[in-house]
């Protein structure tokens, strides 16, 4: 899908800087918090985010589908909500930031609803399942009809080029808060300079140090990467490096969190600033195994999980 807005180019966000500096840029206004509350509302009247979300164990075990089970043309919530979304996609800084990096015409190549589930609601039995696991997509596990949204209990730290292997780096996420998210809402987690390595296999290799993580790349280098929380208030919009390392712990609050995932890309084979940001990398741009946690039906083989750790 096309970007809709043609922005004014006077104005220079830094955006370009930061990606290398840190590999992740915040917003200093965010997006409308009025109209991020109004987003939420039609939300909450379309969905309850409560047990009745979930399979029975025994509806799982009778057929357990590990894949297609995240948002997809014509089975994503945002839909329905075209003209709602304005608010994100013609925000004048997002648009003047999205062309400054990724150049006129930069494409929207996902958007979605993603909910941090709260431990409230999730069933004991699925609890104990999926305990330690890495990746805490809990889409397997969710009445297929509602998988209009992507629902997580947490998510160890990855790239997103997780999702696309083979893909070179020349798209960015962009993450949008619905309402306020404090330390309890499973806030992102985000490794400030991680995108330095380029692609490297998840699970990363990263060991708590200070107030950071010192990470390898599995090819000899190991790096310093500052930890960064972001909390903020409704509205608040930040957008990182498809390298960017990031994660969430469970949601530990009674509700669930609400936010907007895009994932924004330069036209295909236009020239953009991305790839000066992209030069600085010291590893590849691309892989041809993004992941190693999975068997050949989808289900986590590896237990472990870094950022619950933080
Ligand atoms: O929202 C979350 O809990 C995690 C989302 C995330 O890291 C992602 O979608 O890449």
């Amino acid at each position: 899908m096309q970007a809709q807005n043609t922005p004014s180019m006077g104005q220079r966000h830094g955006i370009v800087d930061d990606f290398i500096a840190r590999g992740h840029h915040q917003f200093d206004r965010g997006v409308d918090p009025l109209e991020a509350a109004r987003l939420l509302t039609k939300t909450r009247q379309l969905r309850t985010f409560d047990k009745d979300l979930f399979l029975t164990e025994a509806e799982f075990d009778a057929n357990p589908q590990y894949v297609g089970v995240n948002p997809a043309p014509g089975r994503n919530l945002l839909e329905r909500f075209g003209p709602d979304l304005a608010f994100v996609e013609q925000d004048h800084d997002i648009v003047s930031a999205m062309t400054e990096l990724l150049g006129d015409g930069y494409e929207i190549l996902l958007k979605k609803l993603i909910c941090g589930v709260p431990a409230s609601i999730v069933p004991a039995w699925l609890k104990a399942r999926i305990a330690g696991n890495p990746v805490n997509n809990l889409g397997a596990y969710v009445r297929p009809q509602l998988r209009d949204i992507t629902y997580f209990y947490g998510i160890d730290f990855h790239q997103d080029l997780i999702d696309y292997k083979d893909r070179e780096a020349d798209f960015v996420t962009l993450y949008v808060y619905l309402h306020d998210v404090g330390l309890h809402d499973a806030p992102l987690f985000l490794l400030e300079g991680s995108q330095s390595f380029g692609g490297t296999l998840f699970p990363h290799d990263l060991t708590h140090n200070g107030q950071g993580w010192d990470y390898s790349d599995g090819r000899g280098s190991m790096v310093h990467t500052p930890q960064k929380l972001l909390t903020g208030k409704a509205g608040f919009a930040a957008v990182w490096h498809a390298c960017t390392l990031h994660g969430t712990q469970p949601d530990a609050a009674d509700n669930e969190r609400l936010s907007l995932r895009y994932l924004f890309a330069r036209k295909p084979g236009a020239a953009a600033a991305i790839d000066q940001v992209n030069a600085t990398l010291r590893g590849p741009l691309s892989l041809d195994a993004t992941r190693k946690d999975l068997d050949a039906r989808g289900a986590a083989v590896i237990k472990a999980n870094k950022v619950n750790q933080a």
